[in-house]
């Protein structure tokens, strides 16, 4: 089976660095550790990127039509200005997750609107890094469902 691709935009390589009474104590490497754990108990592999860079999140998303079998994507202050992060998206027939450590709708107004969600098949924000082994929980488990059924010819 393809990878499920975990995207994370920018700033997120600071995680652990600062405001960890925001997002937590957890690095990006300490939550990609963790999900490679969870990924291999689930019997699933992941592609863990972080970009700073809004066009090369646009890259890797459109990679995702082909390479990828489900996508889980914290796209950082993106989430709530990117129309072009919208749009590449739609163009996905993929299970996407979005995910916040934090809880975007507890916080200041502008976080309120995201431009992923209309576009996502499920949204997890406030709980933390556990909010990214939720959502591998949920794509596995969406793509189990989706699998067809392995019959032997005579079963
Ligand atoms: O809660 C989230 O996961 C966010 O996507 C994190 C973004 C923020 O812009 C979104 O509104 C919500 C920020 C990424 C992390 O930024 C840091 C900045 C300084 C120190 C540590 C992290």
């Amino acid at each position: 089976m393809k990878p499920i691709f975990i995207l994370n935009g920018p700033n997120l390589n600071l995680l652990g660095e600062r405001e960890p009474e925001i997002y937590g104590g957890n690095t990006l490497a300490t939550i990609e550790d963790a999900l490679r754990n969870r990924a291999a108990a689930l019997g699933v592999s992941i592609d863990f990127r972080q970009t700073n860079h809004e066009g090369v999140l646009i890259d890797q998303i459109q990679e995702a039509r082909h390479a990828a079998s489900g996508l889980i994507l914290n796209a950082g202050a993106y989430t709530h200005t990117s129309v072009a992060i919208h749009d590449a998206l739609r163009a996905l027939s993929l299970p996407i997750i979005e995910v916040h450590l934090s809880n975007i709708y507890k916080r200041e107004a502008f976080r309120h609107h995201s431009y992923v969600s209309p576009a996502a098949t499920g949204v997890i924000c406030g709980l933390g890094a556990q909010g990214y082994g939720l959502a591998l929980d949920a794509v596995a488990e969406i793509l189990k469902a989706s699998a067809p059924i392995n019959r032997s010819p005579h079963a």
